[in-house]
């Protein structure tokens, strides 16, 4: 059977969702939607109707995630799970990762109406905590539904100085029903996520649809440089202990490290507070983060040794106290050869050729990899601006996604997990 899929009708309703859920935010003037927040509660209850009138079941587990359930084989069935992220940076686009939760949505409303009934079922899933925004850890919803979830980062605060264990609680959670959020492995076949982009490749080869081959590793780094307050007025350049220019000073080095390698290495500095902050005070304490990121994990390593290095040696040099504390760090993740052909041979029924790239972006995946094989659908998007507002994927493009995912699941047998022929890890 061939499900006949409306690739206008799919992506204008796509494109209707983004807008409905691009407007839970915490400010009216721009998309803010940090995890366990009342917009992160609101987001989610809206997601829980649309799970609902798609036909799907829907449950919410201790991190927040809402599921949608279908289970045409019954609920032992062995489950496809297709999901992403309802939460966002500050100042976000609308389509990272709610662009995922709502083709998944659209993509089983689909399947089902079209009367398959596959011998497995499909788990919906909106993840609250993909960016790591709020809190110092990131993928912790996926975590807990991969059985990953550290309970270490309970204690995590926010800056208002709120655990993560207290947010749960305060969003009617309990800290201790985490475990049992978890998946149990042997019940779950695979994990697929559609993704913009985030970046200009599929609009450079004039293609709507990716498919993914692996998710590049990342580290996150707090540092905190000290120094000694003084008048803006009175101490002379040579006798200061200047924390911002120390600091100033290391995230140059770190953009050097970056540029320097061979991978394609990405470093960014997004967060630098400065104490105290008084236009005529030099600085006496600097806290500034980096994210570092690359496709191998070891020339990863490698920068993280050495930018350590040069920021120590910086400090030596201007008599100055640093601290660097690494606060989240995620392997590379490949994924599943045998869903990337999957998905491939999907989207060339719709007649495209979907280009093959990296992921620089991180994604849910990484965290559901330590569950079942993990594969990603990326769709075009403009200009590939992402955690931005002007960020924006047509609604052409996020129909075909729709259709893909329909046509992938139209096709979805139940792959070998033991690695046999197709499968086999890339
Ligand atoms: O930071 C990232 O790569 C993702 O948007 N969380
Ligand atoms: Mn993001
Ligand atoms: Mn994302």
């Amino acid at each position: 059977m061939t499900i006949p899929v409306d690739i206008a009708a799919l992506g204008a309703r796509a494109a209707g969702m983004i807008e409905e859920l691009g407007r839970i935010s915490s400010t009216p003037d721009h998309l803010t939607r940090f995890f366990l927040t009342p917009e992160h509660r609101q987001a989610a209850d809206h997601v829980a109707r649309w799970m609902a009138a798609a036909g799907l079941t829907v449950s919410e587990d201790a991190l927040g995630t809402v599921r949608g359930h279908w289970h045409p084989a019954g609920p032992e069935a062995p489950r496809l799970l297709i999901g992403s992220h309802i939460d966002t940076v500050a100042n976000a686009g609308k389509y990272d990762g709610t662009l995922g939760v709502v083709l998944g949505i659209l993509a089983v409303e689909a399947v089902q109406k079209a009367g398959l009934t596959p011998p497995y079922g499909i788990d919906v899933l909106a993840f609250g905590d993909e960016e790591g925004t709020r809190f110092p850890t990131t993928l912790s919803s996926s975590a807990a539904c991969a059985g990953v979830f550290q309970p270490a980062s309970l204690g995590g605060l926010d800056s208002d100085g709120v655990s993560l264990a207290e947010a749960l609680v305060a969003y009617g959670k309990d800290p201790a029903a985490i475990a049992a959020a978890a998946y149990d492995p042997s019940r779950v076949i695979a994990y697929v996520e559609a993704h913009i982009e985030q970046g200009p490749v599929l609009e450079a080869e004039a293609e709507p649809l990716g498919v993914v081959t692996a998710i590049a590793g990342a580290s996150r780094l707090s540092i905190t440089v000290t120094g000694e307050a003084g008048h803006a007025g009175t101490v002379p350049m040579r006798m200061r202990r200047d924390a911002l220019l120390g600091a100033a000073e290391m995230a140059l080095a770190v953009e050097r490290i970056a540029r320097a390698d061979r991978h394609g290495m990405v470093a960014t500095v997004g967060r630098m507070h400065v104490e105290p902050g008084s236009v005529n005070v030099i600085p006496s304490r600097v806290v500034f983060t980096v994210d570092l990121r690359s496709g191998s994990d070891s020339s990863r390593r490698e920068a993280l040794t050495r930018f350590e290095r040069e920021a120590h040696r910086i400090a030596d040099d201007r008599h100055l106290g640093v601290v660097i504390s690494a606060f989240h760090e995620v392997a590379t993740v490949p994924c599943y050869r045998d869903l990337q052909l999957r998905l491939r041979n999907a989207v060339a029924d719709l007649g495209h050729r979907a280009p093959e790239l990296a992921s620089g972006a991180g994604h849910d995946g990484q965290a559901m990899s330590q569950l079942c094989p993990v594969g990603m659908l990326f769709v075009r998007c403009k200009g590939g601006i992402s955690h931005n507002p002007a960020e924006y994927a047509s609604p052409e493009d996020m129909g075909m996604a729709a259709a893909a995912l329909i046509r992938f699941i139209e096709r979805f047998q139940l792959p070998q997990r033991d690695g046999g022929t197709s499968g086999a890890q890339t």
